[in-house]
């Protein structure tokens, strides 16, 4: 039974007065003009391109969510088991585009909007991005949403509603420079639900007690109490009215604005500093993406978050009145990495303090209930709190986390008794000083599915960090998911030509729903026509990034040069050294050779994009080397359009949609074994750009799926790794006399004081050259030329283009989430009814 407020007898009126959505370009103009005119008290006369963006984002908002209370109304009704996706970062890019294009309006809103006198991509390109998130594993998050709305599963992902999201990147004099990203000055996405808020507790005591019957009975009391706000975003699904829900938690001072008594009693500025610590914990996005800090503030976050989601989740359970243990046949939580694992003592504090459930059945749902989506196998990245810390934060989930952790561990003493040593190896407690809480451990321990993000990944999860695991537990509870990204984004908004044309091909757009359709564009592989207008459309999207390159960075670039990127945020691991070490070669050989012999040399340019974590200073000379070597190689006479260098500031999305259609060669070439999958990969070959990588992540798959002859690998495999670092331990490594010259070029002065360069240098020199750039830099710089000579054969390069792109269905985020919908969730989709109403 579900509480409706209005009587049926009133509903009717109801009805004939509820919104409407547009359809025609009429209604849809009225709306705009609307808005414009009212929500925003403008006019024709002062009507920019940023209030029509405005009031587009607006009627768009209107319609998103009609179909979004419709969605919500049926999911309440027929009350399936739904998906909750946690997760501390969604990059979600612009909405207004993604939004036009899902529910079908593209043709209606650019008719419209150009009857009022605008221009589409002009006011789309108004919008700033939400960027929650760092890098691949929010982006991730973002791509699932897409894929779980088009799919009609009933889902919700939930995060946290940062007042700042990723810091915007400045190149100043060649270093980065983070700027605050302040993105809520006008959000038309988000609707405020004053009336959702969960109260959250930090710090005070546990008490015991036995009650009547003798049952320990744990109170947690006296602690701080903040506020958490729900903040919705509709997440509309291409082609179907299925619209689910982001909420996003906002945190605020328990007693409203500020505390009247404190106030009152003269102490207004302790009662105002109440309020801003509240307000603090939703404040900002943590910029590292892959180092551990161990901020008590980051803990803060999480608990807040999963707190308040959790309670969220259980309330909406317990409005269906069915027993605790169907709780996990209407609900499945994924951990997107270990920063929601709070998430699992929490449940267990709600089963046992707040419902009275016994220990073993509320371990068994709770078990039952989640995933864990394991991200990096570096040990780096690998969360671990500080017990102090969890004991004075969250007294009360310390405690279970040890209970956990000692049920746990006999039950590892008795299937192992003949391995006491293991049981040191397993606990979720590190025994360090301070003693450390493991929370991959307890991740682990409290899933009942544990999953990698690429095959490689997934191996090596299974054979290093949880090796222990999969002996305890068995092979089963550990499986892949190989990532994927979502066609609609990616390809048909992105490059929306390059859709027209598969469309034009396949007989429609059903592709963007079903990316195996591609495999039949593989039939017009040696089509003219098609050859022709697929080669036009790549180099106009060159021409478009090399206009944005001059307009935005100032650099002249030729758009019949190699374009070679790489773009993503930078990290030893990621190698854009071994990159921009390549690049100073190719100068060096430049240089070296007569006029005739330049002429004969292919033109390239080498395009770099991504942030530094603000602490990282080894990524930030990285940014510095590569502005530093623009600048000598630019500006060099005798070197013209044959190599030019471009640092391209504050990549992000809507960057990403701009870049990633301009590739012709794009690098992933992490050290093999450190990037779990990568997935700018996938959205680079799909737009018809080929790959230079490791065998490392999803390369791997891309390899499989493309052919070897459509892709260029080099490089050590992982396998191999172990023993190269061993031997540069013990010194026993020769440095690649190539390298050795890039490395003594730097040192001379060439690109400006090597001071800052240092530590790079010494880092592969002295160091032991962790990330094994010596090892590959012969084979990575032999394979660049292969791809010069490669790329000279026009034909062959576009047949291997075409090849490739026909060939990428397998890494659409809607197969992705079939597999964790069927092998992790068991959850099915729910179709939403043919006509209006639920
Ligand atoms: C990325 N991880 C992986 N982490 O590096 C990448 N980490 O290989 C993979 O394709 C992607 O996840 C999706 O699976 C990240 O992006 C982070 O951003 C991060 C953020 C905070 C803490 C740790």
């Amino acid at each position: 039974s579900v509480e409706a407020s209005v009587p049926e007898s009133q509903r009717e009126a109801w009805r004939k007065f509820s919104a409407k959505e547009f359809k025609t370009t009429e209604e849809f103009e009225a709306e705009v003009v609307r808005h414009i005119e009212t929500t925003l008290a403008r006019s024709l006369f002062n009507c920019d391109e940023a209030a029509a963006y405005a009031g587009t984002a607006l009627a768009l908002r209107d319609r998103l969510i009609i179909e979004w209370n419709r969605t919500q109304q049926q999911q309440t009704f027929a009350d399936p088991k739904r998906v909750y996706y946690l997760s501390l970062e969604f990059l979600m890019g612009r909405a207004l585009d993604n939004a036009i294009l899902n529910v079908g309006m593209k043709d209606v809103a650019e008719k419209g909007l150009a009857e009022l006198g605008f221009r589409m991509e002009d006011v789309i390109s108004q919008e700033r991005d939400a960027a929650l998130g760092n890098g691949g594993l929010g982006r991730l998050a973002a791509c699932f949403l897409d894929s779980l709305a088009t799919l009609n599963y009933p889902a919700w992902g939930y995060a946290l509603r940062y007042r700042y999201g990723i810091f915007r990147q400045e190149i100043v004099d060649g270093y980065q420079v983070e700027v605050p990203d302040y993105w809520l000055d006008f959000n038309p996405w988000e609707f405020p639900r004053h009336d959702v808020t969960v109260d959250i507790q930090f710090y005070g005591s546990v008490r015991k007690y036995r009650d009547d019957s003798g049952k320990q009975i744990s109170v947690w009391e006296n602690g701080e109490i903040v506020k958490a706000v729900a903040y919705d975003a509709p997440i509309p699904g291409y082609g179907t009215r299925t619209t689910n829900n982001l909420r996003l938690w906002s945190s605020k001072a328990s007693h409203g604005e500020f505390d009247f008594t404190k106030f009152n009693a003269g102490e207004y500025e302790a009662s105002v500093a109440d309020q801003q610590r509240a307000e603090t914990i939703s404040a900002v996005l943590y910029p590292n993406d892959s180092l551990d800090r161990g901020k008590e503030l980051r803990l803060k976050q999480q608990y807040f978050w999963c707190a308040a989601s959790l309670f969220d989740i259980v309330r909406r359970f317990k409005k269906s009145k069915k027993a605790w243990k169907e709780f996990p046949n209407q609900v499945a939580i994924q951990l997107n990495d270990t920063h929601p694992t709070l998430a699992i003592p929490e449940l267990m504090r709600i089963l046992l303090d707040l419902e009275g459930l016994e220990w073993d059945e509320a371990w068994q749902i709770t078990q039952m209930t989640f995933g864990y989506t394991n991200h990096t196998v570096m040990p780096e990245a690998l969360e671990k709190w500080s017990v102090p810390l969890v004991q004075h934060l969250l007294p009360r989930h310390l405690q279970l986390i040890y209970d956990i952790n000692f049920q746990f561990l006999q039950f590892v003493e008795r299937s192992f008794p003949k391995e006491r040593e293991m049981l040191g190896r397993v606990s979720i407690i590190e025994e360090s000083e301070p003693k450390r809480v493991r929370m991959a451990y307890l991740a682990v321990i409290g899933s009942h599915k544990v999953n990698g993000v690429a095959e490689l990944h997934s191996d090596l999860v299974r054979t290093t960090i949880f090796k222990d695991f999969v002996r305890i537990y068995g092979p089963d509870k550990f499986t892949n998911v190989t990532n994927g990204i979502t066609p609609r984004r990616w390809l048909h908004q992105a490059n929306p030509r390059l859709s027209a044309l598969i469309a034009s091909k396949l007989g429609g757009h059903e592709f963007l729903r079903d990316l195996n359709l591609l495999h039949k564009i593989e039939a017009y592989v040696d089509d003219k026509e098609f050859r022709k207008e697929f080669q036009a459309i790549k180099f106009a999207n060159k021409k478009r990034l090399a206009d944005y390159t001059k307009e935005v960075q100032g650099i002249t670039v030729d758009p019949h040069s190699l374009f070679d990127i790489q773009v993503k945020r930078i990290h030893e691991y990621k190698r854009q050294q071994l990159n921009i070490f390549g690049v100073i070669h190719r100068y060096l050989e430049l240089k070296e050779m007569s006029p005739e012999d330049r002429k004969k040399v292919q033109p390239r340019v080498s395009f770099f994009g991504g942030k530094a974590a603000p602490g990282y200073w080894m990524a930030k000379m990285v940014i510095h080397l590569i502005n530093q070597v623009g600048k000598v190689v630019n500006n060099d006479k005798d070197i013209g359009d044959l190599l030019k260098v471009v640092f391209l500031e504050d990549y992000n999305v809507s960057k990403a949609e701009i870049i990633t259609p301009a590739s012709d060669i794009s690098e992933h070439i992490s050290t093999a074994g450190t990037e779990a999958s990568g997935t700018s990969n996938m959205k680079f070959v799909l737009n018809g750009g080929l790959i230079i990588g490791t065998c490392d992540g999803a390369n791997i798959e891309i390899t499989r799926e493309v052919g070897e002859d459509n892709i260029f690998l080099f490089g050590n495999l992982s396998e191999d790794v172990d023993d190269l670092r061993h031997h540069h331990f013990y010194g026993d490594f020769q440095l690649d006399p190539s390298l050795k010259r890039v490395f003594d070029t730097i040192r001379s002065g060439t690109f400006g004081d090597s001071g800052p360069f240092t530590g790079l240098v010494d880092s592969i020199v002295d160091h032991g050259d962790y990330y094994l750039v010596s090892d590959d830099f012969k084979s990575y710089i032999d394979t660049q030329k292969l791809i010069d000579e490669a790329y000279k054969d026009q034909d062959a390069w576009l047949t291997k283009t075409i090849t490739a792109v026909s060939r990428m269905g397998f890494f659409s985020s809607d197969r992705c989430i079939d597999e964790y919908a069927e092998m992790i969730w068991n959850v099915e989709p729910l179709p939403p009814p043919k006509e209006n109403g639920a």
